[in-house]
C-alpha cells in the first residue's frame, strides 16, 4: 500500500543515474567535437563512440533489437502494462486509472516496471512487444489472440476505442481530439529530446541548441495557451486522451516539474496552460497514475495489480 497524497514529481529529476555528470571528453579523431567552445567538423563517416552520450550514455546505442534474454512477468488481468513513471509512461497509467474510476472493470491491469536505466527495454521479452525498445508497451489479452501495442499515442487510442471513453464519438470532436493527440506525439520530442536534453542533460551547454529548442518549446506553450484560452480542456469542453497525452509533458513543465526550467522559460506567462495543468493535477486518477511504475523517490509503486494497491 502506498500513500498517494503528493502530486506528481519530476520523473527525470529523480533518476539518480540520469543526474550523474556525463563525460567531458575532447576528441580529435578525424572529426573534431565541439567541446568547451571548440568547433566540430564532422568526419566523412560517423562512428559510435560509446560513452559520449552524456547522461544517457549507458542506454543509448545506434542499433535496435534485443541484447539479452529476459522474459516478461505476467499477471492475472487481461491488460498487462510494461512501463515506467516517465512522462510517456504516465500517459497510459493515468488513462487506465481514469477508466477504472469510470467503472470499466475490464480496465483493471497489472503494471510491471521496465527499468530503462538498467536496460530492461532491451530484453527479448520486451522487444517482442515493442521493437522500438521504449516504454510504455501494452499487451491486451482480452480477445482470442493477444494484441501488442507500443507508442503511447497508439495505446491511448486503443484504450479509448476499446472502452468507448475519453474520446468524443462525433466526427468533429473526434478529429479535434486526435489532432491534439498527434500534435503531442510530434511536438514533445522537441521539448524532451531537444530542449530538455540540451538544457538539462548534455555534457556541455551549447547556446545554439538551447536557443533553438527554448524558442520552439515556448512557441508550443503559446500554441497550447491560445487553445486553452477559450477551452476548458485541450480539445474542447471534454477531458480526453488529448489532455492525458499532453499534461505529463507541458502540464508538468508549467508546474515546474520538468528540467528545472520554469524560470528560464518563464512558464507562468502561459496562464491558461497553468490553470489547465493545475486542474488536471488535482484529479485522483492522475495522482494515482503518476505513482504507478514509479521506482524512485519517497513514494514508489513499482508494480500495480489492483486499486487497493493505493491508500
Ligand atoms: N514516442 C514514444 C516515446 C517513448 C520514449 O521515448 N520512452 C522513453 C522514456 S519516456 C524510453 O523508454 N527511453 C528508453 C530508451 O530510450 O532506451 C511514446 O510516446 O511511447
Amino acid at each position: 500500500m502506498y500513500n498517494i497524497s503528493t502530486s506528481c514529481d519530476n520523473h527525470l529529476r529523480r533518476f539518480p543515474k540520469f543526474l550523474s555528470d556525463g563525460p567531458r571528453v575532447k576528441r580529435n579523431d578525424k572529426g573534431k567535437r565541439r567541446m568547451n567552445g571548440k568547433s566540430y567538423t564532422p568526419p566523412k563517416v560517423w562512428t559510435w563512440k560509446p560513452g559520449n552520450g552524456g547522461r544517457f550514455a549507458s542506454i543509448n546505442r545506434p542499433t535496435a533489437g534485443a541484447t539479452h534474454e529476459k522474459a516478461l512477468p505476467m499477471g492475472k488481468h487481461p491488460l498487462q502494462l510494461y512501463s515506467l513513471a516517465t512522462p510517456n509512461g504516465v500517459k497510459v497509467t493515468v488513462m487506465l486509472e481514469e477508466l477504472v474510476v469510470l467503472g470499466h472493470q475490464g480496465a483493471e491491469y497489472d503494471a510491471w516496471p521496465i527499468r530503462i536505466n538498467d536496460g530492461d527495454q532491451f530484453g527479448n521479452g520486451f522487444v517482442e512487444i515493442n521493437p522500438n525498445s521504449k516504454v510504455p508497451a501494452l499487451l491486451d489479452r482480452s480477445g482470442p489472440n493477444p494484441i501488442r501495442i507500443f507508442e503511447s499515442g497508439a495505446i491511448l487510442l486503443h484504450l479509448a476505442e476499446k472502452f468507448g471513453s475519453l474520446m468524443p464519438s462525433d466526427p468533429s470532436g473526434r478529429a479535434e481530439c486526435l489532432s491534439w493527440l498527434f500534435w503531442q506525439m510530434g511536438s514533445a520530442p522537441f521539448l524532451g529530446g531537444g530542449f530538455g536534453h540540451f538544457y538539462a542533460y548534455a555534457p556541455e551547454k551549447i547556446e545554439y541548441a538551447i536557443d533553438r529548442y527554448a524558442m520552439e518549446s515556448k512557441r508550443q506553450l503559446d500554441v497550447l495557451d491560445r487553445q486553452l484560452a477559450g477551452n476548458r480542456y485541450v480539445s474542447g469542453n471534454e477531458y480526453t486522451i488529448a489532455d492525458i497525452a499532453i499534461w505529463p509533458w507541458y502540464g508538468q513543465l508549467v508546474l515546474g516539474e520538468l528540467y528545472g526550467a520554469a524560470e528560464f522559460l518563464q512558464v507562468h506567462e502561459y496562464r491558461n496552460v497553468v490553470r489547465w495543468a493545475q486542474e488536471i493535477a488535482a484529479r485522483p486518477a492522475v495522482k494515482r497514475g503518476c505513482l504507478v511504475n514509479r521506482t524512485w523517490g519517497p513514494e514508489q509503486l513499482p508494480e500495480r495489480h489492483a486499486s487497493s494497491d493505493f491508500i
